[in-house]
């Protein structure tokens, strides 16, 4: 299995569409617009954690590239809740991608505290051998919600996806405080659009 070409088109797939995203967020700056998005990074899921997840999930190699949707992921963050949803209709008005499936984890979140918004979408890559959709998942979140994913995936990983019980409520009660700082930044969000406008004006 010579995984360097079966990754290849993710890898296209990420970055292109990284350019592409940071694009749009180029843009909302030139029109002096508040942008939804503060930052966007990508990456193709190292190989063993693909061998990982097809270990788990009991699924054979030959069906990876049906079975694993986050093999080529782009992340999408943001300062406020509405943005999310900003984000989400312009990706739906895009011409260059399919969406497949739409996961809100905002409204109801997963019982570790996760919260994300999860877009799976068929990119096409032009490859030597024509064209291949490639299926990409792009995350979009808050700062809050980035704050609180970075910190538990660590802490999944330092104890191997078997965090102590106590941890796992903190953590749980952590999400709800990062929710509520959404919420009352949220609440103040029209002063904050107001100072980055006024910011931009400046020569
Ligand atoms: P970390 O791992 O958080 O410490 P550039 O050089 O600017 O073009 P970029 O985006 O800076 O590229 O870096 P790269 O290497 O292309 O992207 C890696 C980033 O992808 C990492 O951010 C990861 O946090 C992020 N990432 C990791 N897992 C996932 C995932 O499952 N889905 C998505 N969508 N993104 C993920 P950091 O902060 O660089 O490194
Ligand atoms: P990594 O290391 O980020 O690449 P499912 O079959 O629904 O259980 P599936 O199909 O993988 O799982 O999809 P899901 O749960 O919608 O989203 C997968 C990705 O979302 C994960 O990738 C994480 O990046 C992120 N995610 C989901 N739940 C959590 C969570 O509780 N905490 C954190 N920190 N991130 C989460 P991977 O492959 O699990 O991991």
């Amino acid at each position: 299995m010579n995984w360097t070409v079966i990754l290849a088109p993710y890898s296209q797939a990420v970055e292109e569409l990284k350019v592409k995203l940071r694009g749009m967020r180029a843009q909302f700056e030139y029109e002096s617009r508040h942008s939804p998005i503060e930052f966007i990074t990508g990456r193709v899921k190292p190989i063993e954690s693909i061998k990982e997840k097809l270990e788990t999930k009991n699924i054979p190699l030959n069906q990876m590239e049906e079975a694993i949707q986050d093999i080529a992921g782009l992340r999408i963050v943001c300062q406020f809740v509405e943005d999310i949803y900003a984000i989400v209709e312009l990706i739906k008005k895009r011409q260059d991608l399919t969406i497949l499936e739409e996961k809100d984890y905002i409204k109801k979140n997963k019982d570790s505290g996760y919260r994300s918004y999860h877009i799976i979408i068929d990119y096409p890559v032009e490859t030597i051998h024509g064209m291949k959709q490639v299926t990409t998942e792009i995350q979009v979140r808050t700062l809050a919600m980035n704050f609180w994913a970075t910190n538990e995936h660590s802490l999944n990983y330092k104890y191997d996806g078997e965090i102590p019980v106590n941890i796992k409520s903190r953590l749980r009660r952590a999400a709800e405080a990062a929710f509520k700082l959404d919420e009352e930044m949220s609440s103040i969000r029209e002063e904050v659009y107001e100072a980055q406008r006024a910011f931009h004006r400046l020569p």
